[in-house]
C-alpha cells in the first residue's frame, strides 16, 4: 500500500494482515483507535504537511504533548517523505531556538498551550509554518487533519533516506542531531520484534515519552510492525500502570519505572499475567532486577541502546536474563571492545570502549561532519563512549562511561551545558557538574561551584540564572559551594574525586 516508502510500508504491513484491528487504547476512558482509523488520519496529516510545503527531505520538528495526534504526525512525516525531529517537552524557548535554527524545519508543531511563547521563536529561526497540538488532542494540526480527505500517495523514500533526526546532547555543550535512516529504524524494530516475540496478541503499556528512541522507535515501531495493541498513557504514573497490567502483556520502561513500581502495593497480583518487562536507557541495578523477580516472578529483560544506534544488545527472551548485564549483541549487530587510547580491539574479557556496527547505526550528525568523523569510523563502527567488557558467555557488561554524561531517570544530561551557564553568572568563578547516586532517578545532578573572591553568590542566584535556559530535568537538584575544585597535575578537574566526595548527598 505504501510500497514506495521503505519505512512506512513496514509500519503498515502487519496490521493489514491481522484480524486484530485495535492499535491504541488511549488513557481517556473508552477511547480506542483502530489501525484503520489511525492510518486514515496519518494520511490526512501527510496531506496537511504536503500542503504546508513539506517535500521529501524536509524536516518537521515537534515539541508537543504525548498525544495520538503526535504519533500520527510521526508516521505522516515519514509517509510524506519528511524527516521527523521530536523535541523534549521540557525544553525552554532558548533550547528550542537552538534546535530550530540547527534543523531548519519546514514545519514546527508546538504545544497549543505554548503557542504564544514559541511562535516568535520559530519565526526568528526562519520556520515558515507553525501548527499546534494540545494535550486534549486539539489544535490547528488536528483541525486541518479533520477537514482533509483521507488517502495519500506515499512519497518515494528508500532505505538510505533519512526518516528522523534525534538530538542528543554533546560533550561541548552543543546538542548533536543524529540522522536516522529508514533502514536503521526498520531493521532494528524488525530485529526486536523477533527477539522479544512480539505478535498481534500483545498489548504494550506505553508510558514513555515519544520524543526519544525508547518510546518512539522501540515501543511504537515494534507495536506497529507486529500489529500489536498498545495502552497509550500520557506519562508514567505507578497506579495507572498497575491498573492496566491485567489487560496488558508487555511493559517497557526506564529503571526508575521499576524502582517506583516496587514500592507499589498490589504489584505481584497485577503482574501475574504479564509476558515481558523490558528495561533500558540507563543501568538497572542488579538489586532492582532481583527484587522484581522475588516480587513478581518475572526476570526483567535488560537491553542496551543509544539515540545514534537504536538497540544494540539484549538479554535473551528464552534463556538466562542476567542481572547487571545488557545481554548479547542482537542478530546482525557487532559489538567490539577497543582500547580507549589506540582504538585497537581488545581480547575477550578486557574492559574498554564499546563500539557497534550494523544496519541499526545512524548516518552521522546533522551539519557536523567533524563530530561524525570523530565518532563514526570509516569501517562503520560507532564509538559509543560507553565502557564495558564481554564475558566468556558473550554477555556485555557496561561498567562506566568514557563520556562526561549523567543519566537521570533515563534522560541524558551533559554537564558541560550546565557548567557553561553557571560560569556566566555574576560572582561565579567556575563550576563542575557531576552525577551522584539517586534512589529514584539512578543519578541526579549536583553542581559544585566556586564563587569569585569576595563575591556573594547563593544557590538561589544560580538557579535563577540558569532557569530560563535549561529544561527542569537538567537543573541541579543540589548546589555545593567549595573554595577550589580538585585538579590533577595537568590542571584537569577531577570529577571522579568529586563524585566520591558527594556520593552521600541523596542517600
Ligand atoms: C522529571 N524530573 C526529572 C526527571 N523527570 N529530574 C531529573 N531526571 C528526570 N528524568 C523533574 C521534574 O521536572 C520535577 O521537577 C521533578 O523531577 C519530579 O518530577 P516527577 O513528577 O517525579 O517526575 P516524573 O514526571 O514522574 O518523571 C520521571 C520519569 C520521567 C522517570 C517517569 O523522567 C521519564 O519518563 N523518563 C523516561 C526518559 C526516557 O524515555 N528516556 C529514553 C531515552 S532514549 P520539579 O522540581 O519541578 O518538581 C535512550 C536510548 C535507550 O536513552 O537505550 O533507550
Ligand atoms: P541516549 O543518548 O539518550 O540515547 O542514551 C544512550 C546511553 O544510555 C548509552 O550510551 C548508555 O550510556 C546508556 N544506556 C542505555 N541503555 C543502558 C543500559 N541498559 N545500561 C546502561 N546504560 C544504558
Amino acid at each position: 500500500m505504501y510500497q514506495r516508502n521503505y519505512l512506512a510500508e513496514k509500519l503498515r504491513a502487519a496490521s493489514l494482515g491481522t484480524t486484530k484491528s485495535m492499535f491504541l487504547r488511549s488513557h481517556k476512558a473508552g477511547e480506542e483507535v483502530t489501525y484503520e482509523a489511525f492510518f486514515a488520519n496519518v494520511e490526512r496529516v501527510a496531506k496537511v504537511l504536503a500542503a504546508s510545503g513539506v517535500e521529501p527531505g524536509d524536516r518537521v520538528a515537534v515539541q508537543a504533548p504525548k498525544t495520538i495526534a503526535m504519533l500520527e504526525l510521526y508516521v505522516a512525516t515519514v509517509l510524506a517523505g519528511g524527516v521527523f525531529v521530536p523535541l523534549n517537552t521540557a525544553y525552554t524557548p532558548a533550547e528550542i531556538s537552538y534546535f530550530l535554527t540547527d534543523a531548519e524545519p519546514r514545519v514546527f508543531v508546538c504545544d497549543l498551550a505554548r503557542e504564544g511563547e514559541l511562535s516568535p521563536v520559530a519565526q526568528d529561526a526562519g520556520v515558515v509554518k507553525v501548527l499546534t497540538v494540545g494535550a486534549d488532542e486539539s489544535g490547528s494540526l488536528v483541525e486541518l487533519r479533520d477537514s482533509a480527505a483521507s488517502g495519500f500517495n506515499a512519497a518515494c523514500r528508500g532505505p538510505d533516506d533519512l526518516a528522523a533526526i534525534l538530538y542528543t546532547s554533546g560533550t561541548t555543550g552543543r546538542s548533536k542531531g543524529a540522522m536516522l535512516t529508514h533502514k536503521a529504524l526498520a531493521s532494528n524494530a524488525e530485529t526486536l520484534k523477533e527477539a522479544w516475540r512480539f505478535s498481534a496478541d500483545d498489548v504494550l503499556i506505553h508510558a514513555l515519552p515519544i520524543f526519544h528512541t525508547h518510546g518512539l522507535f522501540v515501543a511504537t515501531n515494534i507495536t506497529l510492525m507486529a500489529g500489536s495493541s498498545c495502552i497509550f498513557i500520557p506519562k508514567f504514573e505507578g497506579d495507572d500502570i498497575l491498573r492496566y497490567m491485567p489487560q496488558a502483556t508487555v511493559l517497557m520502561g526506564v529503571p526508575t519505572f521499576y524502582v517506583r513500581l516496587l514500592n507499589s502495593e498490589g504489584l505481584a497480583e497485577a503482574s501475574a499475567n504479564m509476558r515481558l518487562f523490558v528495561s533500558g536507557s540507563a543501568p538497572l541495578l542488579a538489586e532492582t532486577h532481583d527484587r522484581w523477580r522475588e516480587v513478581t516472578g518475572h526476570a526483567i529483560l535488560e537491553r542496551y541502546g543509544m539515540t545514534e544506534t537504536n538497540m544494540n544488545t539484549s538479554n535473551p527472551y528464552e534463556g538466562d536474563r542476567r542481572a547487571g548485564t545488557v545481554g548479547v549483541p542482537l542478530p546482525g549487530i557487532e559489538v567490539l571492545v577497543t582500547d580507549p587510547a589506540t582504538g585497537v580491539s581488545l581480547p575477550q574479557g578486557e574492559t574498554g570502549v564499546l563500539e557497534v556496527r550494523g544496519p541499526n547505526v545512524f548516518a552521522g550528525y546533522w551539519n557536523m561532519p567533524e563530530k561524525t568523523a570523530e565518532e563514526l569510523r570509516d569501517n562503520g563502527f560507532f564509538i559509543t563512549g560507553d565502557l564495558g567488557r564481554i564475558d566468556e558467555d558473550g554477555y556485555v557488561h557496561i561498567v562506566g562511561r568514557q563520556k562526561d554524561l549523567i543519566i537521570s531517570g533515563g534522560y541524558n544530561i551533559y554537564p558541560k551545558e550546565i557548567e557553561l551557564l553557571i560560569d556566566e553568572i555574576e560572582g561565579i568563578n567556575e563550576s563542575a557538574v557531576i552525577g551522584v547516586p539517586h534512589p529514584d532517578f539512578g543519578e541526579a545532578v549536583v553542581a559544585v561551584v566556586v564563587a569569585q573572591a569576595g563575591a556573594e553568590a547563593s544557590a538561589s542566584d544560580i538557579m535563577a540564572g540558569i532557569k530560563g535556559d535549561l529544561a527542569r530535568f537538567k537543573q541541579p537538584k543540589r548546589i555545593e559551594f567549595v573554595e577550589t575544585l580538585p585538579r590533577n597535575a595537568m590542571g584537569k578537574v577531577q570529577k571522579k574525586t568529586l563524585r566520591e566526595d558527594y556520593d552521600w548527598v541523596f542517600k
